[in-house]
């Protein structure tokens, strides 16, 4: 019985990673990560040049997850990629992840051509749904720009590609959205982002936590679990087979993993936890996954993976 994965033409040792912008940021924190039982993980979020983000404080733990508005803070493209490259060079086995997103439309495309122009072969990680750039809407909640734009991409972009979805709540929305994702040669969706623009109220001091946005923030943890996996669920169901679904959001424990398995997720994400726990979370949840397993019998992920059943 093992916890392995085979995907994108490597084999993990799980199926556990760390979410873009948490415990990415800096060579140190990667390397922590790279050092950690996560079958994978991947960068912060880059944009071309460097960025403070927003003012502090700018992310709170609350008791049942989290709130950010980080405002995008990360060391430029150049850092992130060379750090990738370095490590393809001396460790050809991985499976590497690069996030990357523009400020703006054309910033999104000389982004990812620079990707394409650079040695780098591993995955890149679209983020079409940062919610805390004051004043820039979350991208793929505007369905004709994101066609757009990913029709954009895909005539020059030939590296695997996924994109970081924002949640959606409306089935319609899953169905409209499904169908131009499967228009496209993509690699992966990521379900979801942080649920954006939500609220948490100190009510001793009564006020916001946070100051970015009037406390305005992503919100991260148990309280985006159900509505993470009706996400990744909803598109399992409706995607072609060829794109795979990496699942993200409320994983604290290795049944959070299990139910991200039935729902169809080929990789899992984990925010809120890591950034709780630090590293050595992806060690405890892959043995709470295995313990499960072992309760039930299953040998392997794929035994039950996407096996969710219906009443
Ligand atoms: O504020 C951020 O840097 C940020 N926070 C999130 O919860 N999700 C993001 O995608 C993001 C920036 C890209």
């Amino acid at each position: 019985m093992d916890t392995t994965i085979e995907i994108f033409g490597h084999k993990l040792a799980s199926g556990l990673m760390n979410a873009s912008g948490v415990h990415c940021m800096t060579l140190e924190e990667l390397d922590q990560l790279a050092d950690s039982q996560a079958g994978a993980f991947i960068t912060k979020t880059a944009t071309l040049a460097p960025r403070q983000g927003n003012e502090e404080p700018r992310y709170f733990d609350t008791p049942l997850g989290s709130i950010n508005s980080m405002g995008l803070p990360n060391l430029g493209i150049d850092y992130y990629l060379d750090y990738q490259i370095d490590r393809q060079r001396r460790f050809p086995e991985e499976l590497h992840f690069l996030s990357v997103a523009g400020m703006n439309y054309a910033e999104n495309l000389a982004i990812l051509k620079k990707v394409q122009a650079s040695e780098y072969t591993g995955m890149t990680e679209f983020n079409l749904s940062c919610p805390n750039l004051p004043g820039k809407p979350q991208i793929a909640y505007d369905f004709e720009l994101t066609e757009q734009l990913l029709t954009e991409v895909f005539g020059f972009f030939t590296k695997p590609l996924g994109v970081k979805l924002p949640p959606y709540f409306d089935l319609a929305h899953f169905d409209d959205m499904a169908t131009i994702l499967n228009k496209f040669p993509l690699a992966y969706v990521n379900s979801i982002n942080s649920i954006g623009n939500g609220l948490y109220i100190d009510v001793e001091q009564e006020e916001v936590v946070i100051r970015p946005k009037g406390g305005f923030g992503g919100i991260g943890g148990e309280y985006v679990k159900p509505t993470a996996l009706a996400n990744v669920r909803a598109f399992a169901q409706r995607l072609k087979p060829e794109i795979k679904i990496i699942g993200t959001g409320g994983i604290l424990t290795g049944k959070d993993v299990f139910e991200y398995f039935l729902c169809g997720a080929s990789l899992v994400q984990i925010g809120t936890q890591l950034h709780q726990e630090g590293p050595k979370a992806f060690e405890r949840i892959n043995q709470e996954l295995l313990a499960i397993m072992n309760a039930k019998g299953y040998q392997t992920i794929e035994e039950f993976r996407g096996k969710l059943k219906e009443k």
